[in-house]
């Protein structure tokens, strides 16, 4: 079986550190101070991931799976993908919706995971050839954000997948380049799949990012621990309080990680001392939310044109198919 599972590694050694150090520098410099949500994502982080994930605060994951399960063959049929492609795969259950259709369908070929985590790809790359005798699966590691090359080998029509509502952490200008290299990836038959979470009431999306069982805090912490671990730094976990807020303004949730009290960190790594005061807060994460209205036309001033939208009943979530 494993002649059907190949690894393209497209990262140099560095790239993890170098990228870390290069944000955690110019994000703890800048005022308010701020850090890339990339840094959640260890192997504690993406556990703790897939613990929110199940959360009943937590509907996106659950909602994203409605409109799957109710649309794969729509889905399948309006793409004919003979390859998927799929940004920041992980190992979720979602993936397998999309590949029973699309093999269901006959068309789908070959499956392209795409994670930053060699690791996180080869166990779910492996597991998914056995599950799937007739797949091609060709992970790639590589950071989407900076090189999203297509193998020219990808049997053509290819769909490029970002699900999740990962475009959420994007700020605009940000998802304006994501679309210009997306763009530049596809070809005229190529097809993108979108999930996005949409704007609703506050007393609906704060919940869902500050939980009952404390779970999103923790998460949100363990950032600390991962500067920590990699760049010898000495946050304390405890004298920091995780909070998020809805900014109504930019219709996004954003999640800040507070002071308690005045303190000093050592970025030893960085040889960078931060000074935060009592009640300071770090920002972590942007989580944007989208209409219909706005995220259509953003995506065509980046050159694609939404094809088919769908919802969940509760109309929570968004799964779009768009076209370059
Ligand atoms: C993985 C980016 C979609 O923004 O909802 C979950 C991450 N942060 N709880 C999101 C997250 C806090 C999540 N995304």
């Amino acid at each position: 079986n494993t002649t059907r599972f190949t690894l393209d590694h497209r990262l140099p050694a560095d790239h993890y550190l170098a990228g870390l150090r290069a944000d955690v520098t110019r994000g703890l410099t800048a005022a308010p101070r701020t850090l890339s949500p990339k840094w959640f994502y260890d192997e504690r982080g993406s556990e703790l991931f897939e613990r929110i994930t199940a959360l009943p605060e937590y509907y996106l994951t659950r909602a994203e799976y409605e409109i799957l399960t109710g649309h794969a063959a729509e889905i399948a049929e309006a793409c004919g993908a003979r390859t998927l492609v799929e940004l920041g795969s992980g190992s979720s259950r979602k993936t397998r919706v999309l590949l029973d259709a699309l093999l269901g369908a006959g068309t789908l070929e070959r499956y392209v995971p795409v994670d930053v985590s060699s690791t996180a790809l080869v166990a779910a790359g492996e597991a998914l050839c056995v599950e799937y005798p007739k797949l091609d699966v060709a992970a790639t590691v590589t950071d989407f954000e900076d090189d999203l090359v297509l193998s020219d080998d990808d049997p053509a029509p290819r769909m490029l997948a970002f699900l999740g509502s990962t475009l959420g952490n994007f700020d605009p200008a940000q998802r304006r380049a994501l679309y210009a290299e997306f763009l530049e990836a596809l070809r005229p038959d190529d097809s993108l799949l979108l999930g996005a979470d949409l704007v609703k009431d506050e007393s609906v999306l704060i919940p869902a990012y500050n939980d009952g069982l404390g779970i999103t805090a923790e998460f949100n912490k363990n950032v600390l621990a991962v500067l920590n671990r990699e760049l010898n730094a000495d946050f304390h976990l405890a004298e920091f309080d995780h909070h998020a807020e809805w900014n109504a303004q930019e219709e996004r949730i954003e999640m800040y990680l507070r002071s308690r009290s005045p303190q000093t960190v050592k970025i030893r790594a960085l040889d960078l001392v931060v000074d935060f005061d009592a009640d300071e807060d770090l920002r972590t994460e942007l989580s944007c939310k989208f209409r219909r209205p706005g995220l259509t036309a953003e995506l065509e001033a980046g050159g694609f044109a939404v094809t088919r939208w769908w919802t969940d009943r509760a109309e929570r979530f968004a799964l779009l198919l768009a076209r370059p």
